[in-house]
């Protein structure tokens, strides 16, 4: 099997810092905003991103850390609601996730946000777009698109679960 790297730290760390000047240009700040990062590593990423939105507006952004599984489509056993304080009512909710795929994910936690609360908007924000969406879902801050073959992986490493940052495909 053939891995290679596409992003390196320093080159997640910009795409993270520019996704964040998107964030504050698109919303004109940063108030009412509440970031939600799907579990696993999009938790990671919403965190990553609370940190450069405080370096940047100096505003320390809500961040909640949010498991899908009970709203999947594609889960044979039952998954109970996550007991989480979530508030989002009247909230402009981030989504963060690590890949965008399928959408299936996204589609499920726009699910699980609904059940938490009628929020004033979602945006999506991802580290890495591979394509081939099942579902009419796009993302509003990419940090990299990545065409890919059904064949390939895309890695995410993270510093905290996998003691570095990086992107692979491997084929
Ligand atoms: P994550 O929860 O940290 O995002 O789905 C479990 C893990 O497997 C995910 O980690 C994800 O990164 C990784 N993964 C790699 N390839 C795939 C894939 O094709 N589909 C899904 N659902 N997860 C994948
Ligand atoms: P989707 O539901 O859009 O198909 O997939 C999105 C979710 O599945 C993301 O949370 C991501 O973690 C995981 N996923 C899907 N495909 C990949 C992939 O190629 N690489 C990685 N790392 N995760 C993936
Ligand atoms: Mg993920």
């Amino acid at each position: 099997m053939e891995t290679k790297e596409i992003m390196d730290a320093i080159s997640i760390k910009r795409s993270l810092t520019r996704i964040t000047h998107e964030i504050i240009e698109r919303n004109k700040g940063v108030e009412n905003i509440i970031l939600v990062g799907i579990k696993t590593r999009g938790a990671v990423l919403a965190g990553y991103l609370a940190d450069s939105i405080a370096r940047v507006e100096h505003v320390d952004v809500p961040c909640y850390a949010l498991d899908v599984s009970h709203w999947r489509d594609d889960r044979e056993e039952a998954y109970p609601i996550p007991e989480l304080e979530m508030p989002v009512k009247n909230k402009k909710v981030i989504l963060v996730d690590d890949v965008l795929f399928k959408g299936r994910t996204v589609r499920a936690a726009m699910d699980a946000i609904m059940h938490y609360g009628r929020a004033k908007e979602i945006q999506l924000a991802v580290l890495v777009d591979r394509g081939h969406r099942e579902l009419p879902i796009r993302a509003d801050y990419i940090g990299k698109n990545i065409p890919s073959s059904l064949q390939e992986q895309i890695r995410v490493k993270v510093n905290d679960i996998d003691g570095c940052d990086g992107v692979y495909i491997s084929k």
